[in-house]
């Protein structure tokens, strides 16, 4: 056996943490090239830390609201990381704006999954506005982490149908679905170092991502 350490990975939520969950199930697999390291939430309440304590992992909080300071959440945030020594930060439902000097320190190794077909909707609420802009496929991306809000380059989408009896709810949880397949696949490219970022956007396998790759519910996933 001549297997390569798995790559240490920190993992962001804010709540329920479905895709934190699929992470811990990935990284958990045979020969799986990442592993998490420790699981931080900014919400004490947070139900994925108990997720994280289920698997043995650590689970800590940096309480956003006990640091209101210009950048004292950020610095908090970044010493509990630093103390993982991850090789990937990664955003799983995680709710806050990170300032550029966080996003600058852990630049090309921060990954998001986002629930829209960026660059359509970013930011918040994305399921309720696709159904208001009456869209007729929604889904959800994969996207390294820069200082532009959701506007990193994308790596990976997953594409799902809008039904005409859809609301909020029943959407996001077709998305969601998807979202449980595409961000354990690019984190295990990112692991595998076959993903990466370069300035001139996402690369994977030696090739520059030009458009996203895609995913279409149900098929067999790329690599
Ligand atoms: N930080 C940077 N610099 N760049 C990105 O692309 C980021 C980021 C931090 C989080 C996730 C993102 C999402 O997937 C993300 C991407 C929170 C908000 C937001 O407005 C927007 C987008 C995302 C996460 N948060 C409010 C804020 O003022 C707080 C909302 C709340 O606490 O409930 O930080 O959608
Ligand atoms: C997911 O749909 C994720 O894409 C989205 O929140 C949900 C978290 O669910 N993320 C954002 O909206 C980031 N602003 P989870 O906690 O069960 O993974």
């Amino acid at each position: 056996m001549s297997e390569r350490a798995p790559l240490p990975v920190v993992v962001l939520i804010s709540g329920r943490g479905s895709n934190l969950q699929a992470l811990l199930d990935a990284s958990a697999a045979d020969a799986a090239p990442f592993s998490v390291r420790a699981v931080i939430s900014n919400r004490p309440e947070a139900a994925g830390l108990e997720r994280a304590r289920r698997a043995g992992v650590p689970a800590e909080v940096v309480d956003h609201r006990a640091l209101r300071a210009p950048g004292a959440f950020d610095a908090a945030l970044r010493a509990t990381i630093e103390r993982h020594s991850p090789g990937l930060v990664a955003l799983a439902g995680f709710m806050r704006i990170l300032g550029p000097a966080f996003v600058g320190r852990y630049h090309g190794r921060i990954l998001n999954i986002h629930p829209s077909l960026l660059p359509e909707f970013r930011g918040l609420d994305t399921h309720r506005r696709a159904l208001q802009a009456g869209v007729s496929e929604h889904g959800a991306s994969v996207h390294f982490v820069t200082e532009e809000l959701d506007g990193g380059p994308i790596v990976v989408q997953a594409r799902v149908p809008v039904l005409p009896d859809d609301d909020p709810e029943t959407l996001a949880a077709r998305v969601l679905e998807q979202e449980h397949r595409i961000y354990p696949l690019a984190v295990r490219w990112f692991a595998d170092g076959r993903l990466r970022l370069e300035p001139d956007g996402a690369w994977l396998d030696g090739r520059r991502l030009d458009r996203p790759l895609t995913v279409h519910p149900g098929a067999e996933a790329p690599g």
